[in-house]
């Protein structure tokens, strides 16, 4: 049965209550849904539910194509200035002995490490400290890019461009004007968490307000540039606040067009200070996916982040609305094992991943950051693929 059959079944049940029966065939008809209806969707529908109809949109856009990027991460440093509550990284947390402030030679010498290798994208993230400056930045982007051109620099949250223009007085267009003419080409999706007030000043007091990360990111897509937008959830958040967050996602997504990709983060309690607060199930997990998929109806794509959520949620958010895996390679973003990644060392090959979605049927696609297609992989094999050994069952009589 296809997704469409699977939704049409759906829509046809007489148990079904009429309410969730209207949002059904909102999603058949491609009409957007409503706030209430998004609460609506967190406090009443159940996991097939939820999947049927995230699978119908997921399918429809994409068919069976599941998207991954070659990238690797650099961490200029694991300290930072403020305190946000669920990071390991915050001040309060982190001892000064154990950590990391890199020199832009060393940031130059981990890109240089990558020479000859097929990735595409540079992922820069990390704390935030006063001598990593509007200078400082700039500069690491220009020498990457004159480094190895072809190479993709996402970089930096609107947390880090908030603190830096601000010390440096100059408004967020001249900012992100001067990051783009740096070499910057693109912003992840990072320090987000929750934007309503309510929650964030709870747990990202000091950091930029919800409503900064916002025009960060409007000005960046004004400048005709691309960017990614998460959702930190699973925490002391109420469902309506979700709802909140992608609610103005998708305000400014009809107004800009310039986000790309919607990537949840399940919340991990490990060695932050908000370890007493319990971690969503999988099927929490499963159901935030799906109704994500369906109240961003103007996002493109839907990411998984394996190394948070364990290789087998991966696998079955490609059936709850996510079309695109992050992380390959060698790369050990230590953001997430210190807080808990359900992997202890989120590593996996461009092979495993490329098994791992084929493995539920779905079409591995290898991409750049815009999502140009690299390579597709459904006919592909690796040449140092060991051949299939078969070997001959013992009959027994
Ligand atoms: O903003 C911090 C999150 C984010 C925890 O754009 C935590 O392609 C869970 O944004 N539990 C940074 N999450 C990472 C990020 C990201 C990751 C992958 C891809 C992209 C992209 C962006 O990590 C932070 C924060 O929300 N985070 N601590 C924690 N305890
Ligand atoms: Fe700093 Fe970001 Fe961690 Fe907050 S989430 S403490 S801003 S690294």
């Amino acid at each position: 049965m296809d997704a469409e059959q699977t939704l049409t079944l759906l829509l046809d049940n007489p148990r079904l209550s009429a309410e969730l029966k209207a949002i059904a065939q909102k999603v058949y008809d491609n009409q957007r849904i409503t706030f209430d209806e998004g609460v609506l969707l967190y406090e009443k529908a159940e996991l097939s539910y939820l999947g049927a109809l995230a699978n119908y949109i997921r399918e429809k856009r994409h068919s069976n194509k599941t998207y991954f990027n070659r990238n690797f991460h650099i961490e200029p440093t694991n300290l930072c200035v403020y305190d946000c509550k669920f990071c390991s990284y915050s001040r309060l947390i982190k001892q000064r002995s154990e950590g990391w402030e890199y020199t832009m030679d060393e940031m130059l010498d981990i890109v240089k490490k990558y020479d000859g290798e097929p990735v595409t994208e540079v992922h820069i993230v990390g704390g935030v400290l006063p001598q990593y400056d509007v200078e400082f930045y700039s500069t690491l982007f220009s020498k990457i890019k004159q480094h190895r051109p072809d190479l993709h620099v996402k970089a930096l949250t609107p947390v880090e461009y908030h603190y830096i223009f601000k010390k440096a007085k100059i408004d967020y267009a001249t900012g992100m004007k001067l990051m783009k003419d740096s070499g910057l080409e693109s912003i992840p999706g990072g320090g987000a968490e929750i934007f309503h007030p309510e929650i964030r000043d709870q747990i990202a007091k000091d950091k930029c307000t919800g409503d900064q990360w916002l025009a960060i990111h409007e000005e960046w897509h004004k400048l005709g540039m691309r960017s990614n937008a998460t959702m930190l959830y699973g925490h002391i958040e109420q469902y309506w606040h979700r709802v909140d967050h992608m609610e103005r996602l998708r305000t400014l997504q009809d107004k800009t067009g310039g986000f790309q990709t919607f990537i949840p983060l399940k919340f991990r309690n490990q060695d932050n200070q908000m370890s007493n607060v319990p971690e969503s199930t999988v099927v929490e997990d499963l159901r935030n996916y799906a109704i994500s998929r369906i109240y961003l109806d103007n996002f493109d794509h839907i990411k998984a982040y394996w190394a948070m959520i364990s290789r087998t949620t991966a696998q079955l958010s490609l059936n709850f609305g996510v079309d695109d895996i992050d992380g390959t390679l060698d790369d050990t973003t230590r953001i997430y094992s210190m807080a808990g990644a359900e992997e202890q060392n989120p590593a996996m090959s461009t092979k495993q991943l490329v098994e791992l979605i084929k493995q539920v049927g779905r079409y591995p696609i290898e991409r750049d950051t815009l999502y140009n297609v690299m390579t597709d992989y459904n006919d592909f094999e690796f040449p140092d693929e060991p051949k299939p050994q078969f070997y001959k069952l013992p009959v027994i009589n």
